[in-house]
């Protein structure tokens, strides 16, 4: 009886590993399914003063859902400065359709205001273009949101 009792527990075994290993299986092919990544593209205009050392943020807005602030840290030491092509890479859950973006400046800074000419956002397939060209926190602290 003892032996039969062995037996038995490992055929109930066998079975209930192979479902453990598939749940994990399928929960890990969930969690990569949902994400995707986004290059934000931000261009500084070509204009005297158009560079900020303020603090930037960045919230996109899409057709299923927003993504929460993200920094803004861009390619250099010292981003979004005169003529320069900045960009930032974001792992999110998939947005959809991007509508519309927030931009966040502090305000911080030596001569804060930032003249943005545009912002592109790529998510691997799609890209969105949003021409600004106008300032963010030349007088302090703003958020302004981009539509196109
Ligand atoms: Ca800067």
């Amino acid at each position: 009886m003892k032996l039969m009792a062995r037996i038995l527990s490992v055929f109930l075994a066998i079975p209930l590993l192979m479902f453990v290993f598939s749940v994990s299986a399928s929960a890990s092919a969930v969690s990569t399914a949902g994400t995707k990544t986004y290059t934000v593209t931000v261009k500084t205009a070509d204009v005297a003063d158009a560079g900020t050392n303020s603090k930037i943020q960045i919230k996109l807005h899409g057709n299923n859902g927003d993504a929460g602030w993200f920094d803004l840290n861009g390619s250099s030491s010292d981003p979004f400065e005169r003529n320069a092509v900045d960009k930032d890479i974001f792992t999110l859950s998939d947005l959809g359709t991007v509508k519309t973006l927030e931009i966040f400046s502090d305000g911080s800074g030596n001569k804060s205001g930032w003249k943005v000419e545009y912002i592109k956002v790529n998510d691997g397939t799609n890209t969105w273009f949003f021409y600004y060209n106008n300032w963010i926190g030349e007088n302090g602290a703003q958020i302004v949101t981009f539509t196109k």
